[in-house]
């Protein structure tokens, strides 16, 4: 719980787009983590990532002091609120998060920027993150972004690879982290930690949108893994659940309690 004379941190963010938190798996992990640790914050969004200390989003302001970097901030405010939502953990389970981490951050994540915002499929709509741009500008924005996009993928090296290598390494990337996976409610059993943070970061723009893509597919065709996402943003995220999950939270909410 946070004492009564620390300030409401502000979360900098992506502006919200589809059911989801949000689409950059990062602020979406972000933001859920703050949900499930109970941290009070308040979302100011932004399109500019160059307003940030390492010109990436998220960042929080923290009393006046600026942090980048969904991991830093999680270190951060678990030192400062005094919450750790990995107390829990074996030192096998601690091994396996940060396994699962890299998997989904260092490698999944730069796959999603392709599928998502790169691809036609993504594209036809994700674009609509620029309709707020003034349309004369609108054309030249986006293509200065994509450009981005491309050569972020191309030095990082994904983009070297064909599209259907590029798949087979994301397949290979979920099949090893669900083989780690409980079978609920959360990631290691009965307890949210901070990797179902980052699991839903990434499983909520891949699923949870209508971006239709070959890794969505064999998502949606392991039976624990829509259920997983869909209970997580129902209990932390009701006000994104569609209905039908609406009718189905207090059960959900016992099974995690
Ligand atoms: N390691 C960082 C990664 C953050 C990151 O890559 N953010 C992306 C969005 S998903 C971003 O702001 N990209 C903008 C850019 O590279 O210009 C974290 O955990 O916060």
């Amino acid at each position: 719980m946070q004492a009564a004379t620390q300030p409401t941190i502000k979360l900098f963010v992506f502006p919200r787009m589809f059911e989801i938190p949000n689409l950059s798996p990062f602020c979406c992990k972000m933001e859920t983590w703050l949900r499930m640790a109970q941290v009070p914050y308040q979302v100011v969004e932004t399109r500019d990532p160059r307003v940030a200390p390492r010109k990436k989003l998220p960042f929080i302001e923290d009393g006046g002091v600026r942090i980048a970097d969904s991991s830093l901030i999680i270190d951060h405010l678990s030192r400062t609120r005094a919450v750790d939502l990995d107390a829990g953990l074996s030192p096998l389970q601690r091994a396996t998060a940060t396994l699962v981490k890299r998997t989904l951050e260092e490698h999944y994540a730069f796959v999603l920027a392709y599928t998502h915002l790169l691809s036609d499929e993504g594209s036809k709509y994700t674009r609509a993150r620029f309709d707020a741009v003034p349309a004369f500008i609108r054309p030249l924005v986006e293509r200065a972004v994509r450009k981005n996009v491309k050569s972020l993928l191309w030095y990082q090296g994904l983009l070297r690879g064909s599209h259907d290598e590029i798949l087979a390494k994301a397949l290979d990337d979920w099949r090893a982290v669900l083989a780690f996976m409980s079978e609920g409610p959360f990631f290691f059993g009965d307890q949210a930690t901070s990797t179902d943070a980052v699991v839903f970061g990434t499983l909520a723009p891949t699923v949870l949108t209508p971006i239709d893509t070959p890794i969505r597919a064999f998502l949606l065709s392991q039976p624990k893994v829509l259920a997983y996402a869909e209970r997580l943003r129902a209990r932390f995220f009701p006000e994104l659940a569609p209905e039908r999950q609406a009718a189905e939270r207090p059960q959900q909410l016992q099974a995690s309690a």
